[in-house]
Formats: C-alpha cells, structure tokens, sequence
C-alpha cells in the first residue's frame, strides 16, 4: 500500500516535470553518431570493404551470400513511404512556447498556466497542393502544425495560415482535394490551382467564396514562414477546473510581422530556388535569428454562441478582430532544426484530436470530420498504429495501456494482464480521476435528429468574402484581380470562366467581377447583385456587416490586410545585396554594410564572378555570390555603391541591369551612392525616376523607394533613409503607373 501510495505521488500530473529539454533529451536516446566510429551491418557487424559487391571471381556474378550488399540495397529499396495525400511538402523545427500569465479562468490545461515553464514544440510548416519534391513558393494555402509536448501529454494544434477554409463540411474534403490536385489523366498541374477542374468545383461550391479570397490575395505567396501568420480556423472550447466552457479561435502572431513575395518574383524563385522556404526557416535558425510567434486567442463566451451574424461552428467565417480582439497569451520560439528530416519532419505525425485537459472540440462539421481523417491516413503512411511510438511522436510523459501488438511494436510490454478491468495485474494500469489529470469531456447538451442536411445559420457564402475585399488596400486589391487574371486564365471553359464571374465574383464586388471578367475574355456582368443579404432571422442588410448582437458592427477590418495592419518595421534577417565589380568605393561599401548588419540584415556581395573584387582603396573583398547563383529574386533590397570602374563595368553586364529592372518591378528598395547612380539611370528604372535635383543633392533623397546620395560622405544620413525605405518592403503602388519596365 505504501509502497502504491509513493508510485502514486511520483507520477502525479503536480509533479510531472517538462521543460524546454525534455523533448531533446528523450531524442537523444535514439540518435546515432557516425563519428569516429566504423561502418557496421544492421547487425553490429563490422563492414571491411563497401565498394565492390562480393562476386565469383573480379568479372564474375555476384553471389547470393553478400549480406552486406542485400542489405544496403533493401534498405533504399524501401526507404520511401507514402507522401502525404495533402500537405506533402514540409519543413520542421524544433522550439518551446511559454505562456505570458496563467489562463487559468478560462483552461486547466497545465501547460497554460505557468509563466516561467517553457514546453518544448514541434512545427512543420507546408504547402497543401504539391507533392514532396514541389516548389516552396507556389500559390498556396500553408499548412501551420504544432505539436506541443506537454506535462499532460501532446496538444496538437493543427493549423493553416488562412484563417476560413473551402468548405463547411468534412465529406466534400475528398472532392475539394480532387479538384485541386493534378487531374487524374494527365497528372497535370504540379502544385497549382490554375487548371479547369479546380475552378470548375469552386465555381459550383459558392462556400469556397471567401477562402478563394484569401488564397488569391498575397497571403498565399508568403515571402517567409517567419513571416506569416497561424490560425486554428475551428472554433474550438477551452475548460476551466470549474468545468466551465468558452469558444476559442487561435491565432498566431509572427513577430516578424506578415509579409509576401510577388507573383511574379514567387513563379521565378520556383525555379531558381525551389527550396525558398525551407532554405530561409533552416538559415534563420542556424545563425541564431530565432522564429517567434505569440499566440493569440479569441475569446467567446458560451452565452454568445449565437451572438453573431454568422455561425461560430462554420469554418468558412472568422470573426473579425474589430469584433472580439485577440488577446496574446504567449509565446513560441522555434530554436533548433532537425537532425534528420525523415526521422523528424517526415514521420511526425499530427492530429487535432490530439488535446489535453482543458481543450476541447465543437460541433464544426468540418472539425468532426478531421478527427476521423489523421489517424486513418496515417495508417497508410506508416501501415502501423504504432507510428505514435516513433520517437519525434512521442509524448515526453510516460504511456500505458493495452494497446499492444502491431506492426514495429518498440515498446516491451511486461506481465501477463493486457485488458481492463483486471484483478491479476492489481488493476494496473488504472483510471485517473479528473482531479488526477484524466480527460473528462465537456458535456455538452447534444440533441437532434438525424439528418443529411446543412444548417440554414451556414448559408451566407460572400459576405465575408467581401468584407475581405472591401478591407484590402488598392494595391492588394490589384494583385487579388492579376491573381485571378492568372488563375482563370490557365482554365481552358470559357463555361467555368463566365460561371466564376457571374455566379461567384459578382456577388462578392461588382467591381472585382468587373476588372476580372476584362483580363480573361468574358463579358463583365450586366448587373451588380448580392449588395444585400438575409441574415439568419430572414432579415435584408447590407452585406459585409457583421454584427455582434448589442448593435457593433464591422464594414471594414483593418486586421485582414497585410499592407494596412500586419507589416513590422524591422528589418531584422533581411538580405541585402551589395552590387560590386572591381574598383568599387571600399568606404562606401563598409559603411552601409556595418549600418545595415547592426539592425540585424543580412548583406551579401553580389558580382559576375565568385573570387575576389578589388575595391578603389586596394581592400580586397570576397564575392559570397556570383549572378548565375543568385538573383534580385534572392534578395529583399538591393545597393550600389560608387566607384568609378565598378559602375563602368556593371554598365555593361546585362545581369546587373536586370538586377536593378527586377528589383524596381518587384517593388524592392534599391539605394545607390555616387556613381552607383549612374548604373540606375542606365537601367530601365532611369526613365522612371528623376533622381535628386541641384539643391538637393549632398543629403539623401528618398524617390519611390530608392534612396540616393550624390557628392557627399554623409553615409549616416544615407543608411537612415535606406533602412527605412528597407522597413517598409516594398515600394509597389508608387511605382506601378511606370510599369514599362521591364523584369
Ligand atoms: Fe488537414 N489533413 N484536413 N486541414 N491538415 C492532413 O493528415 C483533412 C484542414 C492541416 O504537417 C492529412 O497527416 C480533412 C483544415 C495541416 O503533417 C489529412 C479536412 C486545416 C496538415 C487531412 C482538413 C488543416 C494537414 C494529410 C477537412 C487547418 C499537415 C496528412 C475536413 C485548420 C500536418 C495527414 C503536417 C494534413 C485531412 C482540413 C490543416 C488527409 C479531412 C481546415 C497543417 O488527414
């Protein structure tokens, strides 16, 4: 008895201690270190000799008894599993969260309540629509999955980076996911929407209309996955210890603050970096520029259900942040990459029906249904249920049950007991009361009839859709009609191109309806419809309010746009290059290199060859890139610095002007000294801008986001003005009425 009593404190959910390690230390019983060591068999067998198979004579067959070629060659034989069917492609970190103060009013989960615990995480971050091998930069949903390892076993919150999804219920997924996919005869496209038989289905599925939206905007081009934001999009319940209930949405908030590529810039880096994402996620970590996201909830009170004008249980709505704002309640730092992308990335496995005490579901049909999905697609990837056993999957809390047996069973489960309820085992292992941690769902009053119906408080399908567009700035308002120019462009029925104009676009915004059907060879509408709408009780308003009964009401949400509310004014981890050929202006180069590196940006020199440039003060410097490794693309701003022979040179280098043409197309910063000028005006940007008059020069001036300095050594002034035009990203609108130059 004393002796039960004693095990029992030990493995008290008060006692049990995570922090930022335990999740690394239990990976540390399964890694393995080449390191000084020799090659070995699977069995432990030394290998002498790897390079040539063991043959009846040096010309002669191989022989069947080489087991150490059998093996090496089964081994790749085997090495793929099944892909993801959606979110194929992916990338990982590692990290820990730590929450800002006790959320204790409204969760019991443990790991929400202590401010100076950190519970160590994983994330993958992905694509929905490619396969493993496709382009990072594509246009495209991302995928936002935590797995948090906590002291009560792993939350998983399984996110997106749009905040609505296409559809309101789980069983039209499969259709959803064979409309974007590449179609079944041709296998064409890899990784894209823009093909009949996605836009066939959305123009059919009105409930798409807002989630198109988002997907058509820049949200879905992010420039980084550091940059973007994370939403749980369900409306999930959080429980107190009182067995009170809230409705909850999650939300993460990069720090970084959200911002996007271009399509233009998104489509090229493609090709010259498929890898952009996961290049970028790898980079930041390994030179210590650390990831942050803080989570956010919003908070709904179980009185307020039916609060709103749409329903909290139809994934295709957000509540709008002027509504119900986000509260942030802490933070997660991803600080270490994996040390094996299959053992970690690959094989972690996450599930929203992961959930701790304190977290619960709803009654979102989209939700229900995902709780079905994970675990039985993770079954065809592993073609085991005991994948929750591979170490990256485990929780850092000890597991016991029953559940034995099964394909590549690890754990040895000791005695003869494997069922419940038990006498010979002493009752082990036992039930946990909710005072001792165990999981007691919410009980929710549940009552209805069976029916195959949707609920009529899901009908509204545009007004958020055009509240989104309403919200945009005129610039992304713009790319959301090129976005559409592009995708509906690529479908060759002209039937689905009028279809998506008149009986979707149309009834989000005239305008858009209009300025879309010109770009893609059908009739703009004769008509605007769908200014007004029935809300659920049956009555007509305006679209796009969104009431929050009391009388608040949203026509315009700031929150959903990037250019008007999300942008940071760091220029932290942003890479700069510094354009240069021999007989460059050393000074000038080291003064706007040390300014830029002080405020965390990442500064290359870029020139034709790789080797060193010599400057005009005789300093030699190392040239990190060469043009055919890198690109404008690559970069987030460009410099010249003067030097007479460097700017004669790069005159003539067709590389350099498309540097500076592209860089101006896509909006980038671009600052030039002294002669670093005259490379401006010999590009095509020469006819766009007129560059600084008499009385201005020798203090810098600031022209559609390029910065200049003539006859002058005030570089301090110069870096001021650079690095600001570099904290504001891009410099589109301003420069779009000079679209004639080239990129
Ligand atoms: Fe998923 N989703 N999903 N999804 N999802 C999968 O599970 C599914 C949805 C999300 O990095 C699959 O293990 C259904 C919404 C992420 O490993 C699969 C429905 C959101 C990931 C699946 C949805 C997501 C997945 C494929 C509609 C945002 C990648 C591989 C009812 C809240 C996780 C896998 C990772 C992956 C099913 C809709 C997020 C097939 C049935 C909404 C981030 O089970």
């Amino acid at each position: 008895m004393a002796k039960n009593e004693n095990k029992d404190q030990k493995n008290s959910i008060e006692t049990t201690r995570v922090d930022e390690n335990s999740k690394n230390q239990q990976l540390e019983n399964f890694r393995e270190d080449p390191n000084e060591q020799y090659l070995t068999t699977d069995q432990g067998v030394r290998i002498s000799r790897t390079d040539d198979s063991l043959k009846a004579g040096s010309r002669g067959p191989t022989l069947m008894e080489d087991f150490h070629f059998r093996e090496k060659m089964t081994h790749l034989d085997h090495e793929s599993i099944p892909e993801r069917v959606v979110h194929a492609r992916g990338s990982g970190a590692h990290g820990y969260f730590q929450v800002y103060e006790s959320m204790a009013d409204l969760t019991k989960a443990k790991f929400l309540q202590d401010p100076s615990q950190k519970t160590p995480v994983f994330v993958r971050f992905s694509t929905v629509v490619g396969s493993r091998g496709s382009a990072d930069t594509v246009r495209d949903v991302r995928g936002f999955a935590t797995k948090f390892y906590t002291q009560e076993g792993n939350y998983d919150l399984v996110g997106n980076n749009i905040p609505v999804f296409f559809i309101q219920d789980a069983i039209k997924f499969p259709d959803l996911v064979h409309a974007i996919k590449p179609q079944p005869d041709k296998e064409m496209p890899q990784a894209s929407a823009a093909h009949d038989t996605f836009w066939d289905f959305a123009s059919l599925m009105p409930e798409t209309a807002h989630m198109l939206m988002w997907v058509l905007s820049d949200r879905a081009i992010p420039r980084s996955f550091r940059m973007m934001e994370g939403f749980g999009v369900h409306t999930f319940r959080l429980v107190n210890a009182q067995g009170e209930g809230s409705f909850v949405k999650f939300h993460w908030k990069p720090l970084l603050g959200v911002h996007s590529l271009v399509w233009d810039e998104a489509q090229k880096l493609a090709g010259k970096d498929p890898d952009w994402l996961r290049r970028d996620l790898w980079e930041a970590i390994e030179t210590g520029e650390y990831p942050e996201f803080e989570l956010g909830i919003q908070m709904i009170p179980e009185g307020d259900e039916h609060a709103f004008a749409f329903d909290i249980l139809d994934a295709t709505k957000l509540i709008p942040e002027e509504l119900v704002p986000v509260r942030r309640i802490g933070k997660m730092t991803l600080n270490r990459n994996p040390d094996n992308f299959f053992a970690e990335t690959e094989q972690v496995a996450f599930h929203p029906g992961n959930v701790v005490p304190g977290i619960d579901f709803t009654n979102d049909p989209l939700l229900q249904g995902r709780l079905f999905s994970y675990v039985d697609t993770q079954i065809n990837r592993f073609h085991s249920s005991n994948f929750t056993e591979v170490p990256i999957n485990r929780p850092v809390v000890p597991v016991h049950n029953q559940q034995g047996a099964g394909f590549m069973r690890q754990t040895i489960n000791k005695g003869k007991v494997n069922y419940f309820p038990n006498s010979l085992g002493g009752g082990y292992p036992k039930m946990a009361s909710e005072q001792e941690g165990g999981y007691v769902h919410y009980t929710e009053k549940v009552e209805g009839h069976k029916i195959r119906e949707r609920s009529k408080s899901f009908k509204d399908h545009f007004s958020q859709a055009t509240l989104f567009w309403k919200s945009m700035s005129a610039g992304e308002k713009k790319r959301i009609v090129q976005a559409l120019h592009f995708e509906l462009g690529k479908v060759e029925s002209k039937e689905v191109r009028i279809r998506m104009v008149n009986e979707i676009l149309n009834h989000i915004s005239y305008e858009l309806a209009t300025m879309v059907a010109q770009g893609i060879g059908v009739d703009a509408p004769s008509i605007a419809v769908g200014s007004k709408v029935k809300d659920v009780a049956g009555t007509i308003k305006d679209k796009a309010v969104h009431a929050l009964s009391g009388g608040k009401t949203v026509e315009d949400s700031p929150a959903l746009s990037i250019d008007r509310n999300n942008k940071s004014n760091s220029i932290k981890s942003r890479k700069v290059a510094i354009l240069a050929d021999n007989g460059f202006s050393n000074i000038e180069v080291m003064s706007v290199k040390q300014a830029l590196q002080t405020q965390g940006a990442k500064v290359s020199l870029v020139s034709m060859f790789k080797g060193k440039i010599k400057s005009t003060e005789g300093e030699e410097l190392e040239v990190d890139k060469s043009h055919i490794t890198t690109g404008s693309i690559m970069f987030d701003a460009i410099f010249i610095p003067g030097g007479k022979e460097s700017v004669e040179k790069l005159k003539k280098q067709g590389e350099a002007l498309h540097v500076i043409n592209e860089a101006y197309k896509h909006g980038k910063p671009i600052g030039a000294i002294n002669e670093g000028i005259e490379l401006l005006m010999a590009s095509s940007i020469g006819q766009a801008i007129t560059i600084a008059s008499a009385e201005e020069k020798r203090k810098p001036v600031v022209e559609k986001g390029i910065v200049t300095l003539q006859n002058s050594q005030d570089f301090t002034a110069f870096n001021e003005a650079f690095i600001q035009a570099i904290a504001q990203h891009r410099h589109i609108v301003v420069r779009e009425e000079r679209a004639m130059v080239p990129a």
